[in-house]
């Protein structure tokens, strides 16, 4: 998922990530103007082979924020969405058919951090910190090409001093084990040392020394985005699907979608133990189930509501049952 202010290079930089062209049923013919605005949350389904291996990814492109005059709680449709991959896939789990989930969840999210300001803006802070306990955030620096290489090393510094300070949890690298050979450990660190990374984005490809490269023509150069001199664009792309995206997943599985889980588990049984009593309550004191008056709904309307939610009851009740079912399949094989 990709995910910040309004401009940054968001569509641009998945576009050239995936080497696709996401947008291109769109009927714009220029090049340039081919992304238009997001305006609400899109996903695309991309084929990739890395090394031999096919992978199919999905991409979720979110409507930039800032362009509205009142901001407050503009991560609220992104978090919604990721809820509701969280929920599509605890039904589906507790559910009858197991055997066939379609795993829709936010593996990571990029947040997008502007290169003009001076390190992170209270939206950014606001944003990563309504995220931060439902999905993996990476931050990255968009439009690197903007800034000189001593400013980018300098920004990088202080946006990782403010994620600190503001106690944003962004993903975190594993640490690597320390019997492994000195190249991976430079190598371990420097991607540590990267964050956020910074990017640049292009559609169009231009000529370089006589070679056809992603890239963005000015005046006075190009500036390739496949050039690790440039940006960490490879870097980033390499993090993405090769060296981490099975820990990506593993930390979306044990961690975030766990805590959505327990959640929902918890607030699934307070209301079925809230409605037992409440049965039991009725049942004691000898009265009729009370029927609640709804002015302009008739009797038989209030009892198809009722109706409705006994039916929901029990079907809580039901997966409730399932889960601990699994739980315990789960605890005997391990
Ligand atoms: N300088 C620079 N401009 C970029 C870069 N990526 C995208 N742009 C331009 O920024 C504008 C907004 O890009 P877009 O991808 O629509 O941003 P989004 O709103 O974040 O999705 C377009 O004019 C792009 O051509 C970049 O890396 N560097
Ligand atoms: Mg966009």
């Amino acid at each position: 998922m990709v995910a910040g202010e309004s401009g940054l290079g968001k569509s641009t930089l998945v576009n050239s990530l995936f080497l696709t062209d996401l947008y291109k049923d769109r009927k714009l013919l220029n090049a340039e103007e081919r992304i238009t605005q997001t305006v609400e949350i899109t996903k695309h389904t991309v084929d990739i082979e890395e090394k031999g291996v096919k992978l199919k990814l999905t991409i979720v492109d979110t409507p930039g924020f800032g362009d509205a005059v009142n901001n407050t709680e503009c991560w609220k449709s992104v978090a919604d969405y990721i809820d509701q991959q969280f929920e599509q896939y605890f039904r589906d789990e507790s559910g009858l058919n197991r055997k066939n989930i379609q795993d829709n969840r936010v593996h990571c999210c990029l947040y997008f951090i502007s290169p003009f300001g001076h390190g992170l803006r209270p939206l950014d802070v606001e944003f990563m910190k309504a995220l931060h306990e439902k999905v993996n955030i990476v931050p990255v620096l968009a439009k690197a090409d903007t800034l000189t290489p001593s400013e980018v090393k300098k920004k990088k510094i202080k946006i990782r001093e403010e994620i600190e300070q503001y106690g944003i949890k962004i993903y975190q690298f594993p640490d690597c084990d320390s019997d492994e050979d000195e190249e991976f450990k430079q190598q371990d660190l420097e991607l540590k040392e990267s964050i956020p990374f910074a990017v640049i984005g292009s559609n169009t490809v231009v000529e370089a020394k006589g070679k056809r490269v992603r890239g963005r023509l000015y005046p006075w150069g190009i500036v390739e985005v496949e050039n690790s001199a440039h940006c960490d664009f490879v870097k980033l792309r390499n993090m993405l699907v090769r060296t981490h995206m099975q820990d990506l997943k593993d930390v979306t599985r044990e961690t975030h979608y766990e805590n959505y889980r327990a959640q929902c588990i918890q607030s699934m049984t307070r209301m079925v133990v809230k409605e037992r009593n409440r049965n039991k309550l009725t049942r004691e004191s000898g009265t009729d189930f009370p029927i609640p008056v709804v002015p302009g709904v008739t009797d038989s309307e209030t009892e198809k509501l009722i109706r409705e939610k006994d039916e929901e009851l029990r079907r809580m009740q039901e997966m409730l049952q399932r889960i601990q079912d699994q739980m315990h399949t789960q605890k005997d094989t391990y």
